[in-house]
This record gives structure tokens, C-alpha cells and sequence, in this order.
């Protein structure tokens, strides 16, 4: 497909990134200025790469014209949280949100994969309009804390780095390290409450 094509494909996808990073972003500063914990700590957004979308579409043997209807993270949103508690909140926030339809969720904190890779993730439609028109898109939004997001961070520069071919004793001390955040979350978890109450009080504090 030509340069034109692709570009108004994956324009409603830039803009979705650009307005759910947005709308979370405001929620995390709603928050803090209302002097209230923010179940979110970090936004993150990127819309994936042409390259990357079209390896996607060939490892999965999903043709190109289907790339919109069977590729689901061309638009990714990443929700970074202090604690594995405030997951589960953040999941009820966008399930009750009129603007984003969820359309499926894969629970990869209650069941891990066998890399040692934990996270939440929901796939919703978004409607966005650009000069095309209007359009309703998938996302996908990953919801994970920040320990989790750490490991994943390491370990997908490792599957690059290694072209998806990771050797056996590093893939064995990652799962160790899966292990060890898996023990420091329980660990924070215990603290929960104090940092969030220490977290209300400074916020409580902040300008108008
Ligand atoms: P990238 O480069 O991060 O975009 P499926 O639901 O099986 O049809 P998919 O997309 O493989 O399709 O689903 P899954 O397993 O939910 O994975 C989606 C994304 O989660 C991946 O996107 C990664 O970002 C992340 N992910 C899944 N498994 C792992 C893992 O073992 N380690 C790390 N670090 N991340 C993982 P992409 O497109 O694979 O990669």
C-alpha cells in the first residue's frame, strides 16, 4: 500500500494515542488537586510502528487489508500504578467510562505468562474524528505497576536484543527476577496505606 494510504490508516490511531494519554493524564491531575491518591502514577502512549504493525500482521498471518480489524495494539496506552491494588481500580474507572468500549481483557497478574511477564490489559473501541471522518478504532491499554513495568522494560529489550531468541540461563534468571517483583509488590502492598495517606496529605497542599 502506498505512503498515502498508510498514513490516513493510521492517522485516527495517532490521534486515539494522543487523546486517551490526555484523558488520563487528567485524571492523575484531577486527583492530586483535589488532594486525592491517583490509582495512576504514570501515562505512557505510542502508536506502534508501520515495520512492526506489518511483522505483527505476518506473524499472526493476518493479510493487510484486515490489519485494523485483527490487530488490536496498533494504538497502545500503558497505565503505570504505585501498587497491584490500585490495578483492579483503575480497570473499574475505564469500564464505567461512556467513551471507552471495552471490548475484551486478558489478566496477566492472576495468570502469568511463562516468561514471568505480569500485566492487565483491556482492548476498547475509541472514536476519534480526524480530516477523514469519524472512525472507531481499537486500543489496547496496559495497566501494570511500576516493579512489573521494570521487568517487562528489561525483558522486551532482551527479546529484541536476542531477535525473540532469548538464551536459557538469561530467560531462567528472568523468571527469577518475575519472582522478586512478584515478592517486592506483596512487600509494598503492606505500605500501602501510609504512602497513600502521606501522598493525600502533600497533594492536599498543592496550588490552584
Ligand atoms: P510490542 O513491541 O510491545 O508492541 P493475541 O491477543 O494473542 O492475539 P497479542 O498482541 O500477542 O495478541 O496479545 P498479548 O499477549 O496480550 O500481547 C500484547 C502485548 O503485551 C505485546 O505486544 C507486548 O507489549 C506485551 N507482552 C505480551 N507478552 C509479553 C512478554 O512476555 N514480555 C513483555 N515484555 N511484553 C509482553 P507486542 O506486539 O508483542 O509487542
Amino acid at each position: 500500500m502506498e505512503i498515502q494510504m498508510w498514513r490516513e490508516i493510521l492517522a485516527p490511531y495517532d490521534l486515539a494515542v494522543q487523546e486517551l494519554v490526555l484523558k488520563f493524564s487528567s485524571l492523575v491531575r484531577e486527583s492530586r488537586e483535589a488532594g486525592k491518591y491517583s490509582y495512576i502514577e504514570r501515562v505512557d502512549g505510542r502508536r506502534k510502528e508501520l515495520s512492526s504493525i506489518l511483522d505483527k500482521a505476518k506473524r499472526k498471518g493476518v493479510p493487510i487489508e484486515q490489519v485494523t480489524e485483527k490487530i488490536y495494539d496498533i494504538a497502545g496506552v500503558r497505565l503505570i500504578c504505585e501498587f497491584v491494588e490500585d490495578i483492579s481500580k483503575v480497570v473499574d474507572i475505564i469500564r464505567s467510562r461512556p467513551d471507552m468500549e471495552v471490548v475484551s481483557e486478558k489478566d496477566y497478574i492472576t495468570d502469568e505468562k511463562p516468561s514471568g511477564y505480569r500485566s492487565y490489559h483491556m482492548i476498547i473501541r475509541y472514536e476519534v474524528t480526524t480530516i477523514y471522518g469519524s472512525k472507531k478504532v481499537y486500543a489496547e491499554i496496559q495497566i501494570r505497576t511500576m516493579a512489573m513495568n521494570f521487568w517487562s522494560t528489561i525483558e522486551h529489550s532482551l527479546q529484541y536484543k536476542y531477535s525473540g531468541n532469548v538464551p536459557d540461563d538469561i530467560s531462567e534468571k528472568l523468571q527469577m527476577a518475575a519472582k522478586s517483583v512478584y515478592n517486592l509488590d506483596n512487600e509494598m502492598s503492606l505500605i500501602r496505606d501510609d504512602i497513600m495517606m502521606a501522598q493525600e496529605f502533600s497533594y492536599g497542599k498543592a496550588r490552584i
